[in-house]
């Protein structure tokens, strides 16, 4: 779980609600969970290639053939950069892995069977891609386009292996009890009362087909025991549904109701559309704003024409939303560091302390740190006057001096200042 905020958002960010099983890091990993043809390479590969343009000198790359590093889009930090113009520009990263292998059976080992099972192991949040566009040249696996169907085929697969996860997780703690208690083997062990509440709950949720992570009603004594389980469903979820690029345009299609529906009876989460022709045309048009700017202003007509008025008839990328969404759903948010010689964003979990913030920097400054000088986006871009300098702000009396007890904020400016020494001793 991250760790503990004061802030508002404490308990009540669905977000916060659903990382609370994840791990404590700033290397998380979103992945693309879905049948074979469903768009999650082409959609995996999109969101590595999107947004390059922000930092031209940093080189976006695979990883390896699954995993992507795609640049989060971040306008405070394209704004910092714009300022500073230094020689090298650093935007924040989010991993994401296409995960194969996936279909019905996997859980028995069908398809890459429990190869898949690794993959989603080694992620701490899922974009569920379902597949709602029809065509006759890609085959959808299972003969027909119904991302109902296919919804239920994947939460299936991944709650069938959560069931089965529960089962050895029982049959461990009934052993670790009767080891604890000198009992023989065949002997029932008594076990606490958070762990049969944390079990009965968990196994309820899966045997109705729902991801334990939408579950509002844990203790925080059964968050922390569940932890443990290893259980894929505690993972975040975010559900992305590939639409036809005529449906995306006209923002519709029927099945967008059924899918919101069949969501809402399943815990709930966020649904995202997404259309991986429109967003193929628009990436092959990245090298011609022009041509692309016709493009679109194409698609906006035909929402026009489809009846949709003001900004509902804008079209456009859903791509930043996407790795933004992933991010978010992993509790990530972004400090930035600003110099004549590199503006740099930091990935952080929320709530991060400020020593553990500067430790992201260079273990160093989290074991000597002193304080953190610290300047937020919107205080800078107020007061800053044009220049790439905090001289302003601090007449202005916004550049503060936090301690170790500071809760770094989302797009905190800062400065961390350590005891090299101290350090070195060690
Ligand atoms: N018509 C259409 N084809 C798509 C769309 N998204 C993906 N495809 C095609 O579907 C096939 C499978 O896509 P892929 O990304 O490999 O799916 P994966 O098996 O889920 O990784 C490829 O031939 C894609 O070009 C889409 O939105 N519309
Ligand atoms: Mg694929």
């Amino acid at each position: 779980m991250p760790p503990k905020s004061k802030k508002k958002d404490d308990g009540e960010d669905p977000n916060m609600r659903a990382a609370r099983f994840g791990r404590v890091k700033n290397t998380l990993t979103m992945g693309f969970v879905g049948l074979p043809n469903v768009g999650k390479s082409s959609l995996t590969n999109l969101l590595a290639g999107a947004m390059h343009a922000e930092a031209a000198n940093y080189p976006f790359c695979t990883i390896d053939p699954n995993v992507v590093q795609c640049i989060v889009p971040d306008k405070s930090f394209k704004y910092i950069a714009d300022c500073w113009k230094p020689p090298s520009v650093v935007p924040a990263v989010l991993k994401v892995t296409d995960i194969a292998g996936l279909i019905k059976g996997a859980s028995e080992g069908a398809g890459l069977g429990n190869a898949f099972l690794s993959h989603i192991a080694a992620v701490d949040g899922i974009y569920h891609l379902v597949r709602a566009f029809d065509s006759d040249e890609v085959i959808h696996v299972d003969d027909s386009v119904d991302p109902i169907r296919d919804l239920e085929t994947i939460q299936g697969e991944l709650c069938a292996k959560d069931r089965e996860s529960l089962v050895k997780v029982l049959q461990l703690e009934k052993e670790t009890v009767r080891k604890a208690k000198g009992m023989a083997k065949a002997a029932e062990p008594t076990l606490s009362d958070t762990f049969k509440e944390a079990y009965a709950k968990c196994e309820k949720l899966i045997a109705e087909n729902t991801p334990i992570q939408t579950h509002e009603d844990f203790t925080a004594a059964e968050v922390e025991i569940i932890r443990d389980w290893g259980l894929i469903t505690t993972k975040p979820q975010i559900y992305v549904v590939n639409l036809s690029q005529k449906n995306y345009i006209r923002k519709g299609s029927k099945w967008l109701p059924k899918i919101n529906a069949w969501v809402k009876e399943h815990g709930g989460g966020q649904i995202l559309p997404v259309s991986c022709d429109f967003e193929q045309v628009l990436f092959d048009l990245k090298d011609d704003p022009e041509k692309q700017k016709v493009f679109l202003d194409q698609c906006t007509e035909e929402a026009k024409a489809a009846g949709l008025k003001g900004p509902q008839a804008e079209v456009k990328s859903m791509i930043p939303r996407l790795i933004r969404a992933g991010r978010s759903a992993l509790c990530l948010q972004s400090f930035y560091t600003a110099g004549p010689k590199e503006v740099r964003a930091w990935t952080i979990m929320k709530g991060t302390l400020a020593p553990q913030a500067a430790g992201v920097i260079h273990t160093d400054f989290e074991r000597g740190f002193i304080k953190a000088e610290v300047c937020a986006f919107d205080d800078f871009k107020a007061l800053h006057a044009g220049q790439p300098s905090m001289a302003k702000i601090k007449e202005a009396g916004k550049y503060r001096q936090e301690g170790k007890s500071y809760v770094m904020n989302d797009g905190d400016i800062v400065v961390f200042m350590h005891n090299v020494t101290t350090s070195k001793k060690k």
